[in-house]
């Protein structure tokens, strides 16, 4: 054997039990009480500590080109930051050119993010045009291994209704899985000029311009095409009430609508547009009200909301600043790609969440739904993709001590009871304690098919 974690206790998703984790070649070989009779030279105590499989990010935008710049993490400080943070897999958006076919957004992305990542990472990708043979393109991608699709519905580069259905309908056709930023375009435009002209730039005003009823409207709308097609859909960064409702309805009636919701949703609410430094929370969706982050967790709970992922997209303080008076000018989006694990977990060794409901929403989950048959656990024979976890370290989340590239973060000052201290990718270590040791160009493409 390569490595052997002897003595903790292991999270699975539906059991926590003591036990020894053996690793051959990058892979789980053996799970046991006692695995102290197979001879290995690299041995690990995992005594006190749980161990569990490292999370998925199913949700990260890497040196994407956005807001009139290109977010502070690339594919190296992403996946660093990803280790660190105990995430062994992230989902990167590749965002199509327009006249470019699917395949060639992933290959034009794969040579960035092959050299420098330092965990395994898959590919959503971004659907702009479907002209003349790109909508038919998209089965060459899901051939090759890539069968999820993202559309928005807001932004320049966000689709119409009708290429929406398109892609819904072409997407069932072929066994792929449309991913879908779901808000009112036309609402927000109306909004943001409304409140522009009254001369209203600050932070408060980007919530103001895309409230509550402005998500979930999307969301109906979303999930009535995806039920008119009997397609599934995965809602991405679900923040409102109304749209967890129309989630639980459609699961209840037998639909697969999947949805996913990040931790800044689950802990912070629109209250911090008020702050001085509100600009630096500045994402879309916007963080909404009390009721809705209530919603969020008891749908976590309850299983209505299927996985947890960040949407990670950090800038740089002066890009921010760009709209201390302007809030059209803030470039959207926050980081967490290394908070949202501990966080999680945080929440459980708290109490008010299950550890094993936390591998299910962080790991389990988003394997499945996405076709990573190697991911999302710790099962004989999947990817040695492992987190030890110290229930009883504090640990307060600075700039300083990220691994990323951006120089502030929205969860400066979060203090976290317990902390990942190792995590392995494919049984090699890439944290331990604070620091990273892994390096650029280990991660791998996930390549996918999905199981519906
Ligand atoms: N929302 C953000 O806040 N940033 C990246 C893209 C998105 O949809
Ligand atoms: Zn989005
Ligand atoms: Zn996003």
């Amino acid at each position: 054997m390569d490595l052997i974690i002897k003595n903790g206790t292991i999270v699975t998703e539906k059991e926590m039990f003591k036990g020894d984790i053996a690793v051959k070649d990058g892979i789980i070989a053996a799970i046991g009480s006692d695995l102290s009779d197979i001879p290995c030279k690299n041995v690990v105590d995992a005594t006190g500590k749980l161990v569990l499989p490292g999370a998925i990010d199913a949700h990260t935008h890497l040196a994407m080109p956005f807001g009139g710049t290109i977010s502070a993490d690339g594919y190296y400080a992403g996946t660093r930051a990803a280790a660190c943070g105990g995430t062994t897999t992230v989902f990167d958006f590749a965002l199509q050119d327009f006249d470019e076919k699917m395949i060639d957004v992933v290959k034009r992305r794969d040579a960035l993010a092959a050299p420098e990542a330092a965990v395994d990472y898959a590919f959503h990708i971004g659907v702009k045009d479907v002209h003349g043979e790109l909508l038919d393109s998209m089965k060459e991608a899901v051939e090759f291994g890539v069968p999820s699709f993202k559309v928005f519905m807001v932004y320049d580069f966000g689709v119409t209704d009708g290429v929406f259905y398109q892609v819904l309908e072409k997407a069932k056709e072929i066994g792929a899985l449309i991913c879908v930023h779901a808000e009112n375009n036309e609402m927000v435009n109306t909004l943001v000029a409304k409140y522009s002209a009254e001369g209203k730039g600050d932070a408060w005003h980007h919530y103001m311009s895309r409230p509550e009823f402005v998500e979930a409207e999307a969301d109906f709308r979303a999930i009535s095409w995806a039920k008119s097609l009997n397609a599934p859909l995965y809602i991405v960064h679900l923040a409102n009430k109304k749209g967890v409702e129309y989630v639980t309805k459609a699961k209840e009636e037998g639909y697969k609508i999947y949805a996913e919701t990040c931790p800044q949703y689950l802990n912070f609410t629109c209250e911090v547009y008020k702050r001085e430094d509100g600009r630096n929370f500045v994402c879309s969706p916007p963080m909404k009200g009390q009721e809705s982050q209530d919603a969020l967790w008891e749908a976590l709970k309850r299983g209505d909301i299927d996985t947890v992922a960040t949407d990670h997209c950090p800038f740089q303080q002066s890009e921010k600043d760009w709209g201390k008076d302007d809030f059209r000018k803030i470039p959207n989006g926050c980081a967490g790609v290394e908070n949202m694990y501990p966080y999680m977990l945080a929440k459980a060794n708290a109490g008010e969440i299950s550890f094993m409901k936390v591998v299910e929403v962080c790991s389990g989950n988003p394997a499945r739904i996405f076709g990573c048959t190697q991911k999302g656990g710790l099962i004989v024979g999947k990817d040695a993709d492992i987190v030890i976890y110290d229930p009883e370290k504090d640990f307060t989340v600075t700039c300083e001590n990220m691994h990323s590239d951006y120089d502030h973060t929205i969860w400066e000052g979060t203090q976290l009871h317990g902390y990942p201290v190792k995590t392995f990718s494919r049984g090699r270590l890439v944290y331990e304690d604070g620091e990273f040791k892994g390096e650029p160009g280990w991660g791998k493409l996930v390549k996918r098919k999905l199981s519906q």
